[in-house]
């Protein structure tokens, strides 16, 4: 029996406290590329996604995450962390996140939401609580058909 659960490792995430200022160092100093940009409210969030030109779906991407208030996620992260950004998590990627979900349940790792939520670009996300997870925030992405 398979016990395979995740395909790759989709992005790596950034808290941010500038977000224009954190696409600058990532495309004007590392050289990555701005490939998507979007603000969720939800996740209370301003996001970017950032990858190469010749961006392969195997690749992993870079994702910086800007605070919508100091109440949300990632301004609690950012205060938790002396006001400075840092990695806040790494997300896994799925073919299917509801057998996933199911898969890491029945492991016995516990999930943040009952059901799976909107992420980048149209994907449907879950994550599995840090504390069952060695101290790290693991998110799990489904990515939206064609993306
Ligand atoms: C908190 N803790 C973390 C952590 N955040 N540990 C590792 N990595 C993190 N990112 C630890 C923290 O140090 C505390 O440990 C404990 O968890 C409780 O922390 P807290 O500050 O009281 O925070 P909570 O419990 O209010 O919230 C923690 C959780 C929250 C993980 C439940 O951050 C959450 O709901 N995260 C999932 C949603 C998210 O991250 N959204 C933003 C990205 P001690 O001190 O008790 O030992 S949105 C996104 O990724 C999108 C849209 C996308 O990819 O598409």
């Amino acid at each position: 029996m398979s016990t395979d659960i995740f395909r790759c490792i989709d992005h790596v995430g950034y808290a941010v406290t500038d977000l224009d200022a954190a696409i600058r160092f990532h495309t004007e100093v590392l050289g990555w590329r701005l490939l998507h940009r979007e603000t969720n409210h939800e996740q209370g969030v301003e996001e970017a996604m950032l990858g190469t030109g010749d961006q392969l779906p195997e690749n992993a991407q870079v994702q910086l995450l800007a605070p919508l208030s100091p109440t949300s996620t990632i301004g609690k992260w950012i205060a938790n962390n002396g006001g400075r950004g840092g990695i806040q998590q790494v997300c896994y990627r799925v073919d299917d996140i509801e057998a996933a979900s199911a898969a890491l349940r029945q492991r016995g790792v516990r999930l943040l939401y009952d059901a799976p939520k909107i992420g980048t670009g149209g994907s449907r996300i879950q994550f599995i609580h840090p504390k069952d997870a060695g101290g790290v925030l693991i998110e799990v992405v489904e990515p939206a058909a064609g993306h």
